[in-house]
């Protein structure tokens, strides 16, 4: 669909690759008439599949999948009033049917708590109910103003998980914010992408939610993106919605309430942060191709090569593997051009002088090469993809290290948010917040870190002086 000539421009000029890389690899298409909306091309829905197939699992093992309508009447949608203000702007409205105007109003969900929650309202009767943990994955629609870009600021975010959670007490819902960070960390380091956990100051949390923690990516430019969050909504939502359960007295008790969502931007992360000049870099978790098999085929051998290459593609099949092979009427150079575009963690190559000595050639994506006993291949194969997905994560690990600088003085942090983030030293207060991003283009992201990048330690606010946290500072898409 995307054709194979052209270089990609180079990833120090990261805006114009990623552009670039999203249609050359198949992963989006740009050309939807509609401002912030775009389409899947089947390569890109299948990286989507595998990824949210990560996202899914560790879901399932304690919640439970469900799915609720797009629209939701105005009524409802009106009635917590933080939650309101944070979306009335984003929200588009459905106001006839054919020529009839409806009586009410219809929002596109911009994100599901208006629709779920009176429903779990009729749901919940008595603590035997609770907990409630349930998840859909679904497309939500927001009328964002900033800037769009595919698969990181869209009108319509296309695969929105998330998750609900009902408790009995407010303690138990923060255990529950607690474990839906180790999840998120989980799912994360699956597809070897490096986050940063923060709380998020009062002025930034979500609307109508007592507190917000959010994971941060650090793209190749330095800025963050938020690649979810995680929100303890007390029982803001539950007066609104009347959620009340029976407790062991018999007494009526408002509940508690989490959400938390991921969104496509998990992908963004993925290609942004691993992809190189040449192309897409795959985890062999989700890599829609995780072994591609490339035939060097020579006039007098082609009948014996095919015959191996067939018999390797069905083991390698059979194990359960992703492998495709490539018979096109192609220099072998061109195929590895085109493969290497997407992202496939593992190269095998079998010409004459491989079966010659009874092997393969494997060549990762880093482009290292080793050779692997054609009579036990599958098991090579596994170990190649296992060191390759180690590697990844290592290579990212380093990055972000070179992307995450203490500071201590405002000089020191406007080089540090160049390059990535600076860790300052803020005292919590909304002043000295304005104050630093007043003095450059940042935003204060959140105190209260989960790193292991980023050490804990007390000091002193860079503003005020007053004794201080660690708090994440830097520009952010
Ligand atoms: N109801 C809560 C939890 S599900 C909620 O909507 N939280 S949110 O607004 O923070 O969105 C969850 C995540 O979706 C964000 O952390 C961000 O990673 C992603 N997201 C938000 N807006 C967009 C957008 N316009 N395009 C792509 N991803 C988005
Ligand atoms: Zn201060």
């Amino acid at each position: 669909m995307a054709e194979d000539s052209g270089a990609l421009p180079s990833k120090s000029n990261f805006s114009e690759w990623y552009n670039e890389i999203l249609w050359r690899a198949e992963i989006m298409d740009v050309r939807y008439p509609v401002k912030g909306l775009y389409v899947w091309f089947p390569f890109g829905f299948s990286l989507r599949r595998s990824t949210y197939t990560i996202l899914r699992e560790l879901m399932d093992r304690d919640h439970e999948e469900t799915l609720f309508p797009l629209l939701i009447p105005e009524n409802e949608f009106m009635k917590e009033a933080e939650h309101i203000k944070g979306f009335e702007e984003e929200v588009y409205w459905v106001t006839h049917g054919g020529s009839t105007e409806l009586d009410v109003k219809l929002a596109l969900r911009p994100t599901s708590e208006t629709a779920i929650y009176p429903m779990y309202a009729l749901w919940v009767r008595s603590h035997a109910d609770l907990p409630l943990k349930l998840y859909q994955i679904v497309n939500t629609f927001r009328y964002e103003t900033k800037h769009t870009r595919p698969l990181i600021r869209l009108r319509e975010i296309t695969s929105f998980k998330e998750a609900h959670t009902v408790h009995a007490t407010w303690d138990e819902a923060k255990e529950q914010v607690e474990e839906a960070i180790r999840l998120y960390r989980e799912f994360y380091s699956r597809i070897c992408v490096p986050v940063i956990f923060s709380k998020r100051p009062e002025w930034d949390k979500f609307p109508g939610a007592d507190y917000t923690m959010a994971a941060d990516a650090i793209m190749p430019d330095g800025k963050t993106l938020q690649v979810g969050t995680v929100h303890h909504l007390g029982n803001n939502f539950s007066k609104t919605f009347d959620l009340k359960y029976e407790d062991e007295n018999g007494e009526q008790r408002l509940a508690y309430q989490t959400c938390y969502g991921i969104s496509e931007r998990c992908i963004a992360a993925l290609i942004s942060i691993h992809g190189d000049d040449k192309g897409l870099v795959l985890p062999p978790e989700i890599a829609p191709v995780q072994v591609v098999i490339v035939p060097i085929l020579t006039k007098k051998n082609t009948g014996e090569i095919t015959e191996a290459v067939k018999k390797l593609e069905s083991d390698i099949k059979t194990a359960g593997l992703r492998v495709k092979t490539d018979f096109r009427a192609l220099r072998p150079g061109a195929k590895y051009y085109h493969w290497e575009m997407r992202g496939v963690p593992l190269r095998v190559e079998i010409g004459p002088r491989d079966l010659e000595k009874g092997v393969i050639t494997a060549v990762n994506r880093y482009g290292r090469k080793v050779q692997i006993d054609i009579s036990d291949a599958v098991t090579g194969i596994r170990e190649q993809l296992e060191t390759f997905r180690q590697e990844m994560t290592k290579n990212a690990s380093e990055k972000i290290k070179t992307q995450i600088k203490p500071v201590s003085s405002l000089e020191e942090a406007k080089e540090a948010v160049s390059k990535g983030v600076a860790v300052v030293h803020w005292c919590g207060c909304r002043d000295c917040a304005d104050a630093i991003e007043k003095e450059m283009d940042v935003s204060v992201l959140g105190s209260e870190i989960r790193s292991e990048f980023i050490e804990e330690k007390d000091g002193k606010c860079i503003i005020c002086g007053k004794p201080a946290k660690p708090a994440l500072v830097a520009r952010t898409y």
